[in-house]
């Protein structure tokens, strides 16, 4: 390796310093704050062998104080004639951000590797006391990072937002920022090796810049507790204040306007009472504005206020029963050749199609989905389920997959729990009943109960039969103790038998608590018919829901479902050829959004149900 050429820049001493293992998560509320954004074009080179990582040694060049101009993130270019770099972003091939590489390129669709991304930015305009912060909405799944040939950190987990602060290292000129992309799935990450969804890499979110004055608003959280009363209360978190900070909270809409002084930790608590508050519900999403000033720092945000609970079998919004008229989703746009959703108008089309099958609320599957989903959500009036990966087989005993795990529900809670639309977290999907896995899943919700105490906390389970009486599905887990809603998924009639084992199928759920279908469907490929014993037609899919919802309307406890899925969407497992050309098919719609057979029938009864 004699002929490498070696680079001695001190700089890279700084790599030890600022190399952070796995990110550690303090939030920072982002969205509504005036940001300058580094979408568009990135250079790209891929990278299958990351020998822009590692050396020949297979040592990685980030943790070498001398790391040769090799390593990619140096973002090196030939000084000489005798120089010998090979490779060179300026040159190199682009891909646009924010978005994923499988549906930019074909070369890329199938791709699971390193794809190293390189940006050129000028410093935003700021004060010398301002700090200037780097967010991500998400890239999938780890992402290496570094600016100006200093690592910044490590993220993992591919659907959460994160950040750094580079006020020290920011140059005013053609600052370069390097990420090295790695999709891989392993048997220890969240998800595992398997998935029934794309595993789409790349910088899959926003990637914003943030300046803000040396004392800011990080954080805050806010919620209704109780919707007789009208009492809000909630907390606001500043960074880099002294003792006492004033900090003026206010809502004027409804006259509250509340001063504030931190505590020494930042931290300021406060509550009102308003005898005139206008709850947030589906059918009145009232939004207000509230503000918050702190020093040189401003902060505000669109709050709905309402509650959720239950009461034995019944799930009440705002102390009133509801139903949830619900569909799952994943966050897939694929009628216009793309896949993840990386614009709000696509999100915005998924939301509508579920508004007008006549949902009051959506299953955000299998993972956090983007924040104007969200947001959307709280403006439509649409209730939301929001989870994590956790997902059929995740490695139970390992305890960095549960810090893993952890992590991306934290990241998820700490960016949404101030939306009113969202009503539940899931901690998994699928999992096997056994010890491990329920003590993991048991720790998820404890944790959940610990960063939010305001919303329901489920997890999508699965169904059995009685041991002595075939035809009758019960629900035996002792993760249903746990949560607050019993969810599971069942397939009976594509899985499991024939739709017409839905006439003679009873449930028998054993919980004192609401009961809430997840998951139920089949296949049907758009346009293909024939008689509904045939599947993959539309009429199969029709029948297929016609039985499923007469047996499920009978369920004792039943407060809604989220059958699946709304539209088609691609997965690896699905490679039948003319029928699923590597999409699941139990969509109501088609990817292009064309109507099957059966979304009408689900329109139809949720059209009906009171
Ligand atoms: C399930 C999973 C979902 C799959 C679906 C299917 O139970 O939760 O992720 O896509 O079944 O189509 O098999």
């Amino acid at each position: 390796m004699k002929n490498y050429t070696k680079n001695s820049i001190t700089v890279l001493l700084l790599n030890v310093l600022f190399f952070t293992a796995l990110m550690g998560n303090e939030s920072l509320q982002v969205y509504t704050r005036e940001t300058v954004s580094l979408s568009g074009n990135w250079n790209i080179i891929v990278d299958p062998y990351e020998n822009g990582f590692y050396n020949y040694r297979w040592e990685p060049f980030d943790q070498m104080e001398n790391p040769w101009l090799s390593a990619f993130f140096m973002d090196a270019r030939m000084q000489t004639s005798t120089d010998l770099i090979e490779y060179n972003f300026d040159k190199a091939e682009t891909l646009f951000v924010p978005g994923d590489w499988n549906t930019q390129d074909p070369r890329f669709y199938y791709y699971e590797g390193s794809i190293w991304y390189r940006k050129k930015f000028d410093a935003p305009g700021k004060k010398e006391t301002d700090k200037v912060y780097l967010y991500f909405g998400a890239v999938n799944y780890r992402a290496d990072v570094y600016l100006n040939g200093v690592k910044l950190g490590v993220h993992i987990g591919g659907f959460t937002p994160f950040h750094f602060e580079i006020s020290d290292l920011l140059k005013t000129n053609n600052n370069s920022l390097v990420l090295k992309v790695d999709n891989k799935r392993s048997k220890e990450g969240v998800p595992t090796l398997n998935t029934d969804w794309w595993n789409y890499g790349g910088i899959t979110r926003d990637v914003k810049l943030v300046v803000l004055p040396e004392v800011f608003i990080r954080d805050y959280s806010i919620k209704l507790e109780s919707a007789e009363n009208k009492k809000v209360s909630g907390s606001i978190l500043l960074e880099n204040c002294s003792e006492g900070q004033e900090i003026v909270f206010s809502v004027p809409e409804l006259k509250i306007k509340l001063k504030l002084n931190a505590a020494q930790n930042g931290k300021a608590n406060f509550s009102f009472t308003a005898k005139n508050l206008d709850l947030w519900s589906p059918d009145n999403p009232k939004l207000y504005e509230i503000n918050i000033i702190a020093g040189e720092d401003n902060l505000s945000d669109l709050v709905g206020f309402r509650t959720i609970s239950v009461k034995g079998k019944q799930l009440l919004l705002n102390d009133k029963p509801i139903f949830l008229k619900g569909i799952s989703i994943h966050e897939e746009f694929a009628a216009e050749g793309g896949g993840r959703v990386n614009e709000k108008r696509k999100a915005e089309q998924l939301l509508d199609w579920a508004l007008e099958l006549g949902c009051n609320f959506v299953r955000l599957a299998h993972y956090p989905h983007n924040e104007d989903m969200i947001r959307l959500a709280d403006n439509k009036g649409i209730l939301v389920w929001s989870e994590i990966p956790v997902y059929w087989t995740i490695d139970w005993t390992n305890r960095e997959t549960f810090a893993n795990a952890r992590n991306q529900l934290t990241e998820n809670i700490l960016r949404d729990r101030n939306r009113a639309s969202v009503i539940i977290w899931s901690v998994s999907n699928e999992t096997p009943v056994r010890p491990d896995r329920t003590s993991f899943l048991t720790k998820l919700v404890e944790h959940v109960h610990s960063l939010d105490d305001t919303r329901l906390v489920s997890t999508a389970m699965e169904k059995h039969y009685k041991k002595d009486d075939p035809s009758v599905a019960v629900v035996e887990d002792p993760l249903a103790e746990i949560v607050d809603i019993v969810s599971y998924n069942q397939y009976i009639g594509w899985y499991d038998g024939l739709p017409a084992k839905c006439d003679t199928t009873e449930w028998e759920i054993a919980y004192e608590k609401p009961v809430f279908i997840s998951e139920f469907g089949g296949g049907a490929k758009y346009g293909y018919h024939g008689d509904a014993d045939t599947r993959w037609t539309e009429e199969f899919q029709e029948d297929l829901y016609i039985r499923n919802l007469e047996m499920l309307d009978k369920i004792d406890g039943l407060c809604g479902m989220s059958p699946w899925i709304l539209v088609d969407f691609r997965s690896p497992r699905r490679p039948l050829a003319e029928i699923q050309e590597d999409f699941n098919r139990k969509g109501l719609l088609s990817e292009k959004g064309e109507k099957k057979k059966a979304y009408f029938i689900l329109q139809k009864y949720y059209n009906d149900k009171k």
